[in-house]
């Protein structure tokens, strides 16, 4: 009979009850008894069965040892992870791992950040991965089904899009460049010959605050199309979060379970979600007595013109089942692309959409400003310098239309699908203020 490799949840099936398999893995677990060694192997996709083998055969075995087992299937509902063994006959080593594996149950969480290349072997970590990969693949599909273009923008860019208070500069052979903030500025370049596009580019921010929900790479995800109306920017967005999270709960239970993820809210989570315009939250908010706290420490009641933050964000969720777009910001509080509502002056058409039970903003966009005149008369009121710009002005110069589109931060996405205490949970190499290594 053949000998075939396979994965763990592979061979965990009565078809191989009986029959030969070999597994390449890793020790995850060990016990070393007189006779028989129990060594419950993962293999490369973090999944794990047990093997017995003579401890002859396993004596040199430590945790994270490299090895292939050859053995028969077996079933046995007292082995651990689901019921199979495998009764081994052959290993083979491929290395020895010294004894000093610094992961091993019970871990400070800056232990599992200084020694994340290792952490990724945890099962949590495991877990987070695929949830991550499922969230792009159906975020991916989403688009491609409904007709929307991939594109991809430059990282390395001359211009702030989100204020120049977050900008990571970049020496550039004798000149001086930034890591983009964000692709929007280039998706409107594209959207007048490619129609709708999307991008999924890393987007950077030297955040300096310290946040749950802040990182200084993230995963962007961001669309653009001509002819659009803010209803249809907001419509595109709740059909793809609730696609994308109908889908991963569906291919990904396992793992939100493995995560004591209960998932019975986000199958709840289907268009329309609620609006709210940006006034009506801010009256109740300041209903309920809702404090700000101001630069110089003091606090006072929020009122018209602030901009919203996590704490009034989850203060506007905590009941919510679904999330809620926020419509209608002061122009003030929004970046200069931001088109002014022509009916209500100083409000943008802007809305940010903010995920339920205080998880906060996920998304961000909008209508942006089609007008040169009053494009370049913001550019210069934000202090910003006009010739960085001259590309983008082009773009209102010759065939302005009227065009919107959004961002959506991914692993804010994850954050809330996996219910991820910390942003940095829902990344494989984070990195923020406090951490560019490993
Ligand atoms: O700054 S945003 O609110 N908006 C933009 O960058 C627009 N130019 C996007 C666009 O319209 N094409 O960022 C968009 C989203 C925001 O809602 C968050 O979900 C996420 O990007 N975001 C972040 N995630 C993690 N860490 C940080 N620092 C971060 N900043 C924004």
């Amino acid at each position: 009979m053949p000998v075939m490799s396979l994965r763990a949840n592979q061979i965990k099936s009565s078809d191989f009850v009986g029959k030969e398999v070999t597994i390449r893995g890793w020790v995850y677990r060990l016990r070393k008894q007189k006779e028989n060694s129990f060594i419950l192997v993962r293999d490369d996709r973090g999944g794990v069965i047990q093997c017995i083998l003579p401890t002859e055969k396993a004596a040199s075995l430590t945790i994270e040892s490299s090895i292939e087992i050859s053995g028969v299937v077996s079933q046995d509902a007292r082995a651990p992870e689901g019921g199979y063994e495998i009764k081994g006959k052959d290993i083979k080593i491929y290395n020895v791992a010294p004894t000093d594996y610094p992961i091993g149950e019970f871990q400070s969480d800056e232990l599992l950040l200084d020694k994340r290349h290792l952490a990724l072997r945890t099962r949590k970590m495991v877990a987070m991965a695929k949830i991550r990969a499922t969230v792009l693949d159906h975020c991916r599909r989403w688009f491609v089904d409904n007709d929307w273009m991939e594109v991809t923008a430059p990282i390395i860019v001359k211009g702030a899009v989100e204020g120049g208070s977050t900008l990571f500069k970049l020496k550039y052979f004798d000149d001086e460049a930034f890591l983009s903030q964000s692709a929007q500025l280039y998706l409107e370049a594209m959207i007048f010959s490619l129609g709708p596009v999307w991008s999924l580019t890393p987007s950077f921010r030297a955040e300096k605050s310290r946040t749950v929900r802040h990182l200084a790479e993230f995963s962007h995800l961001e669309a653009e199309a001509p002819w659009v109306t803010l209803d249809d920017i907001l419509k595109v967005q709740e059909q793809l979060v609730s696609h994308v999270i109908q889908n991963t709960v569906k291919d990904r239970a396992e793992e939100l379970a493995y995560l004591k993820r209960d998932t019975s809210d986000l199958k709840k989570i289907e268009p329309p979600f609620e609006r709210i315009h940006y006034e009506d939250a801010i009256n109740m908010l300041a209903s309920k007595g809702f404090m700000v706290t101001e630069e110089d420490g003091s606090s006072r009641r929020i009122r018209n013109g602030d901009d919203l933050n996590i704490d009034s964000e989850r203060e506007l969720t905590k009941d919510a089942e679904k999330p809620v777009f926020v419509i209608g910001y002061p122009m003030a509080v929004k970046p200069f692309y931001v088109k002014e509502d022509p009916e209500r002056k100083g409000i943008g058409l802007a809305a940010d959409m903010l995920a339920p039970r205080g998880y906060g903003e996920i998304t961000s966009g909008g209508l942006r400003e089609d007008d040169i005149g009053s494009m370049t008369e913001r550019i210069k009121r934000e202090g910003l310098n006009p010739a960085a710009y001259d590309w983008y002005l082009d773009l209102r110069r010759y065939g302005s239309v009227p065009h919107g589109g959004f961002g959506l931060g991914i692993e804010r996405l994850i954050r809330w699908i996996a219910n991820a205490e910390d942003i940095k949970d829902t990344v494989l190499f984070p990195r923020t203020m406090a951490r560019v290594s490993p």
